[in-house]
């Protein structure tokens, strides 16, 4: 037997087809380069499973404390909307469907093109979201306490919403670990990007739960 490891996810048994599905990414900016690598690796990853770039609607928050509260707010608004104004996603106009990488813009609803429906790119339900952050061990307890608060946090927001929510939290006692699990790892092994892994879990869960309910 090899020295290799026996950890880890197996390719998926199929390749889910994300190609009508809404996905949010909410990420803190704390440590921001890992999270940057994080980000663009997750997006990549859902555009190879056929996640259309205006599908996907990235948002920030401050710190990973904050991950769960916003992710509620933005899933629970994405419902209300699409409860209010039914025919969203699928009729919609690509370009009025929000917005790949404006985080920090407020996501102005633009005009309608004639030739579609008065749908504006806000609407539509997620399909899914991806909850991503990093927190780096300190020498104090907080680490402990934002690790425990966000997992349940997040936990707490799927089975409220019914919506998945991917834990793209890295949870690292040190910078390299951190670094390594982004796919910048600095002593001679780059390590693996795990937003790209989150990204899989998204397409999966988002097309296995609309079959399952
Ligand atoms: C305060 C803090 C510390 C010390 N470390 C991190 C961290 O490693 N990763 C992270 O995402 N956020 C950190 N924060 C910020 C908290 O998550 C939060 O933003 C603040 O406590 C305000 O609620």
């Amino acid at each position: 037997m090899s020295d290799a490891t026996i950890k880890g996810l197996p390719p998926p048994p199929v390749k889910y087809d994300g190609s009508n599905q809404r996905i949010l990414i909410v990420h803190a900016r704390w440590n921001d380069t890992i999270i940057q690598s994080l980000v663009s690796g997750c997006v990549a990853k859902l555009k190879e499973q056929g996640v259309k770039e205006e599908n996907i609607v990235i948002k920030t928050v401050p710190g990973s404390y904050e991950l769960p509260f916003a992710t509620q707010r933005l899933i629970a608004g994405s419902q209300t909307q699409s409860s209010v104004n039914a025919p969203s996603l699928l009729g919609a106009s690509t370009a009025n469907l929000v917005n790949l990488l404006t985080a920090d813009e407020p996501s102005t609803p633009q005009p309608s093109s004639a030739a579609t429906t008065t749908t504006t790119a806000s609407t539509g339900p997620f399909s899914a979201a991806i909850s991503i952050g990093c927190l780096i061990k300190g020498s104090t307890m907080h680490f402990e306490y934002i690790c425990d608060a966000v997992s349940h946090g997040l936990m707490r927001v799927q089975l409220d919403t019914g919506v998945p929510v991917i834990f793209g939290v890295l949870t690292a006692l040190t910078d390299d670990q951190a670094l390594e699990r982004a796919g910048l790892g600095r002593k001679g092994n780059k390590g693996h990007n795990h937003g790209e892994d989150w990204a899989l879990a998204a397409v999966e869960l988002a097309a296995q739960s609309a079959e399952w309910s």
